[in-house]
């Protein structure tokens, strides 16, 4: 169990006062998550003791930030159960990451009449990319549909993973609707078939135990900031073989062994995938904050979750006639992300008296567009929680969400 008064104690921001006094309650971790002091601490740090270009200098300063950009990169690997340190490529975030493979892997593999199957779950970082590889290579892009209580319908599955299909990109936790997926069973479907396997770890990684072995995916995408670290740093993991296979993303500096005016060959793995000058900072922030989780235990960070999305599930259900909350019932097949929608009150209008109350959520379709068009609606409401939050702020956002109903409900509000 999770001792959430003195984790809060860890995070600055949550003391804040917004608008006439109000404690900030923070139900937008899926957007991006608060930072702990010591994530804050390790870039002031290293910037105030050895902020230098890593890889590059004889100097002391740019010895100690190799080593500790390194460092970072090997805390990554064994958060995630990587083979090696040499897997894990440090990108900007996982939209950048997906592209990546898009732009690399993909361009080798995916040819004329594969398939490359993606989830109705998915964020726009999972799909776009994939939507423009199918169409650059004459593949076809194909959907697992959701079942009515909105997990993936498996039913076609052995249909939908067939011997056409190259790659199955799969999200793991929707951060619409907080489903959350069974990629190891579906991993093991897609290598039956000689498929690779990317995971879209934006939103499990950060929020329970997550093992790339265990898995055994090809890829896993995430970000930084998501869990608990700095913005401008994510993470791309890379089966070593698959690897070792791939083309260069960018080309420039750092990425090369030996340059001509006619030619060029590549560094060895995994600094051959990290042209230019890095986010040095960011990583060590990132090392932080797995720093910071790993003394929690991810466990522990998971059935937090659980707990809470329960106790919301819970209480929700005192509105149950009026607002349609979104998701899998089962906190087992879903946690840490509550989304609802009611007919008389427009999500914007909720999440302004939610935020007049200090309760930041997110409104609209969360980079999901077709999967919240899909549930017959523009947009919805969102809550989304973390190690930080307690029942008492899920208690305080019922409370806002009665008021807000009070205003708008019964057809008074803006949109009907
Ligand atoms: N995949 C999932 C499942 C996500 O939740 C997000 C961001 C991304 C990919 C992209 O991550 P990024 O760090 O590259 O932006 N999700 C959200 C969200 O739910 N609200 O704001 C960003």
């Amino acid at each position: 169990m999770l001792d959430v008064s003195k984790i809060r104690e860890d995070f600055p921001i949550l003391s804040k006062k917004v608008y006439d006094g109000q404690p900030l309650i923070w139900l937008d971790s899926a957007a991006t998550s608060q930072k702990p002091r010591s994530v804050i601490q390790s870039i002031v740090d290293y910037y105030e003791g050895f902020n230098a270009n890593v890889h590059r200098g004889v100097h002391a300063l740019s010895i100690e930030s190799t080593a500790a950009f390194e460092d970072a990169r090997q805390k990554v690997a064994d958060f995630i159960g990587a083979e090696s340190s040499e897997c894990i490529i440090w990108t900007r975030n996982t939209t950048e990451s997906i592209n990546l493979v898009a732009h690399t892997w993909a361009q080798e593999n995916i040819h004329a009449g594969d398939e490359i199957l993606v989830t109705a779950l998915e964020h726009h970082s999972n799909l776009v990319p994939w939507q423009k590889v199918a169409r650059d290579k004459k593949a076809t892009l194909r959907i697992i549909p959701l079942a009515k209580d909105q997990s993936l319908d498996l039913s076609e599955i052995d249909t939908l993973i067939n011997p056409r299909t190259k790659l199955v990109a799969m999200v793991q936790k929707s951060n619409s609707i907080g489903t959350t997926n069974p990629v190891k069973e579906l991993a093991a479907k897609a290598r039956a078939v000689g498929a690779a396997v990317l995971v879209d770890g934006a939103q499990s990684v950060p929020h329970m135990p997550v093992d790339v072995a265990d898995i055994d995916c090809d890829f896993l995408a995430f970000s930084g900031h998501k869990m608990l670290g700095p913005t401008g740093i994510g993470v791309l993991y890379v089966k070593h073989d698959i690897l070792e296979r791939m083309e260069p993303f960018l080309r420039g500096g750092d990425m090369v062994l030996e340059v001509s005016y006619e030619d060029a060959s590549w560094n060895s793995l995994p600094w051959r995938f990290e042209a230019g000058t890095p986010n040095m900072a960011g990583a060590i922030g990132m090392g932080a904050a797995i720093d910071y989780l790993n003394g929690l235990g991810m466990e522990n960070v998971r059935d937090h979750d659980i707990q809470l999305t329960k106790h919301a599930l819970d209480s929700f259900k005192e509105l149950e006639e009026e607002l349609e909350i979104y998701g899998p019932k089962d906190p087992a097949l879903r946690s840490g992300v509550v989304s609802f929608h009611h007919p008389d009150v427009h999500p914007h209008d909720l999440g302004t008296v939610l935020d007049r109350r200090g309760i930041a959520i997110r409104t609209g379709h969360h980079c999901t567009m077709p999967l919240v068009r899909s549930l017959g609606v523009p947009a919805t409401a969102r809550a989304s929680f973390y190690l930080y939050n307690t029942n008492e702020e899920v208690d305080a956002l019922l409370d806002g969400i009665k008021e807000a109903l009070r205003y708008f409900g019964n057809g008074a509000g803006t949109a009907g």
